[in-house]
């Protein structure tokens, strides 16, 4: 691309620079699995999560503007405007699950909500909580109560936010239990434009941003099972691999299984059939 110079680099993303207002977010097909990057790709996961996001930031930019400009014929690209990033990630959590499980069996609270007694790992929670984390460079994501978060980007803008996530994660979440997945959590991530208006950014409500779970196999008390990513965690189990750098590569029935899944939640979530996405990325966001 001779036209942007990269600029960042994520676990499973790239991004340019187009100009000095646009960005181009780059979806490539790698998964990670135990926060592992592994050496094989599962082939259009990219084109999924590009096109779902999509579809999100148009179905929510009533509730706030997002930094969508375009997507790519590629169906994996989309230029977006240039925001100065707030340097928290906002976490909505209506589950118990991952980190807020486990900081909840160790404390009974959650980034500073106090929950009730005697929940179990991935029970609904009574209501949805905004659970703000730091953006870690390197390893996990911490954690932070409203009053560290509140130091990074002001009470003001914290509120805001707050009140922003937990609108489109109740939005996001009603419309993917009407077609079967739970949307259990959620990572999104906020910044500023050129006014100091708030902009929806990076990527929203896709599988690596969330946890999806299919609606049907839910049960509290363990750990259900991903929507897409569970033959990975299944057969990376069956190994007895160690979790550690360098991950194991994938055989053809878990890369094919996992490629269904993936457009399986894009299909159940847009609506729209995933070869006419490949045609034409517009026809999510139209
Ligand atoms: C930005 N990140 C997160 C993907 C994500 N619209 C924007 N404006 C300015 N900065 C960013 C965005 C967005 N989205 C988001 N980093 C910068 C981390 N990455 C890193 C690599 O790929």
């Amino acid at each position: 691309m001779p036209e942007a110079t990269h600029v960042a680099s994520g676990k499973v993303r790239e991004l340019y620079a187009l100009d000095p207002d646009r960005l181009l977010l780059v979806a490539s097909d790698r998964i990670s699995t135990f926060d592992v990057v592994l050496p094989t790709e599962i082939p259009d996961k990219g084109r999924v999560l590009t096109g779902l996001s999509a579809f999100w930031f148009a179905r929510t930019s009533s509730v706030v503007p997002n930094h969508l400009l375009a997507l790519r014929p590629d169906g994996r690209s989309t230029e977006c405007r240039r925001l100065e990033m707030l340097p928290i990630e906002c976490v909505i959590r209506g589950y118990l699950s991952g980190s807020g499980w486990k900081d909840y069996r160790a404390t009974g609270a959650v980034c500073g909500h106090r929950l009730p007694e005697g929940l179990i790992e991935s029970q609904r929670l009574p209501e949805p909580i905004f659970t703000p984390a730091t953006k870690a460079q390197t390893g996990h994501d911490e954690n932070i109560d409203r009053e560290t978060a509140a130091g990074l980007v002001g009470a003001d803008r914290l509120a805001q936010a707050e009140r922003i996530a937990l609108a489109l994660y109740a939005h996001a979440a009603a419309h993917a239990l009407e077609h079967g997945i739970i949307l259990a959590d959620t990572k999104l991530e906020f910044g500023l434009d050129e006014e100091g208006t708030l902009v929806l950014g990076d990527e929203a409500f896709t599988p690596d941003s969330s946890r999806f779970w299919p609606a049907d196999e839910y049960a509290p008390g363990g750990t259900p099972p991903s929507f897409d990513k569970q033959f990975v965690r299944d057969y990376c189990e069956s190994l007895g691999w160690d979790k550690t750098a360098p991950g194991p590569e994938l055989p053809d029935d878990v890369v094919e299984g996992t490629r269904a899944r993936y457009v399986e939640a894009f299909e159940r979530l847009t609506g729209v059939a995933f070869d006419d996405y490949l045609e034409n990325p517009d026809v999510v966001v139209g």
